[in-house]
């Protein structure tokens, strides 16, 4: 009976479970490739859903590096901290970073002139120095008639212009120009003696001074010219001008407004970009920088330009007319060469024509005196007076 049983149990029941196990797994058991296309179909349907859904929605799909940057990082205890600096990233906040208020705007654990956000407009500097009392940006230029206006701060303001060089007075030279005017003419005197010193003299230069050819009077015994031509010339004169600068340099300051964070020892000042010096400057608070400045300059304010130069003036040449001469024919009434020609001027010195060889028939022919073309000499131009600051000068200290 035992030996049949078993035999029933081999050949019966264990095929049985052996079906009913394999049925099972054929029907509600894990098959890899039927679940690999469910889960693709539902991505599929996520995938449809983010690209209908809202930006904000999106956001939580599409997890790019943007995001990954917002997120905060969180320590140990789960507390957020501030993660480190990124110029231009997005924020926590969503705001921006405002460099003049002290606060951390964006959120970002990084505030104003720390924040990189702000490294473009703003830079951490030394605050002023032991001897200085503020900090400023300023900008050198060589003074000119038409300087350009003076460069924008930031901020909407534009510098404040002082000078810087006191430029002493320097006068345009002297100069003079051709001489204007006239000669008189000389004087020719004759006697009714001989000698040019006895008898009675006549001035006969009225009669003798004119173009053309004269007739002397029979009855002269002598004559001499006895009077140079006199000038009535003068040079104009030009130059004489103060130079137009009372300074060298136009300093274009820009005070700042440090209001911003730094870390300690320093103040958070808007960049400097040309034309501003490079360096932080400050205003010192004495007449002289403390050490470690290599820059020293002095900014004037107002000021009186009382610089001067004498007038110019022009003195005529030693002999401002040449010329004038009486020429004597003698023995002739026609000015031809005659028995003797003699010529009459004042220099060199007077010579005394004696009349008589001629008995009684003489002419006179005349040339007129001009002026020389010797230069007038100029004077004067000489610089003097100052440039007056109605105060200061303050003192700028440059590094
Ligand atoms: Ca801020
Ligand atoms: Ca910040």
């Amino acid at each position: 009976m035992a030996v049949v049983l078993c035999c029933i149990v081999r050949r019966v029941l264990v095929p049985l479970l052996l079906l009913l196990a394999s049925c099972t797994r054929a029907g509600f058991g894990p098959e890899p490739g039927r679940n690999a296309a469910r889960d693709g179909a539902r991505d599929r349907a996520a995938g449809e859903r983010g690209a209908d859904a809202a930006p904000g929605d999106r956001a939580l799909v599409d997890r790019g590096p943007a995001d990954a940057a917002r997120e905060p990082v969180v320590d140990a205890r789960g507390a957020e901290k501030p993660k480190p600096d990124v110029k231009g990233a997005p924020d926590l906040k969503g705001g921006l970073e405002n460099c003049e208020n002290g606060i951390d705007d964006d959120g970002d654990g990084n505030i104003d002139c720390m924040d990189a956000d702000c490294s473009a407009e703003f830079e951490c500097v030394e605050a002023p120095p032991t001897g200085t009392l503020s900090h400023l940006r300023v900008a050198l230029a060589t003074a000119s008639a038409n300087p350009p206006p003076p460069p924008a701060c930031g901020g909407g303001k534009s510098a404040e212009r002082f000078h810087n060089e006191l430029n002493p007075a320097s006068c345009s030279p002297c100069g003079c120009g051709a001489m204007q005017g006239t000669c008189s003419n000389p004087t020719i005197t004759v006697w009714d003696q001989a000698g040019c010193s006895a008898g009675n003299a006549y001035d006969k230069t009225a009669l003798f001074a004119t173009a053309g050819c004269k007739q002397g009077p029979s009855t002269l015994l002598s004559a001499a010219v006895t009077t140079a031509p006199a000038a009535n010339a003068s040079c104009a004169p030009s130059g004489g001008v103060v130079n137009t600068q009372p300074f060298l340099n136009n300093l274009d300051i820009c005070p700042t407004t440090a209001t911003g964070a730094c870390p300690a020892g320093k103040i958070c000042v808007r960049r400097a970009a040309a034309p501003f010096l490079p360096g932080p400057c400050y205003r010192a608070s004495g007449s002289s920088c403390p050490a470690g400045f290599s820059k020293e300059l002095k900014a004037y304010g107002n000021y009186t330009d009382g610089r001067t130069c004498s007038a110019c003036a022009c003195s005529l040449p030693k002999a401002p007319c040449v010329g004038g001469t009486y020429t004597f024919h003698g023995c002739t009434a026609s000015c031809s060469t005659g028995c003797q020609q003699v010529t009459l001027k004042a220099d060199p010195p007077t010579i005394c024509l004696e009349l008589a060889p001629f008995a009684g028939v003489y002419s006179v022919s005349y040339s007129p005196p001009a002026l020389t073309t010797t230069p007038c000499t100029a004077k004067g131009g000489t610089p003097g007076g100052a440039v007056v600051p109605a105060s200061g000068p303050e003192t700028i200290c440059c590094k």
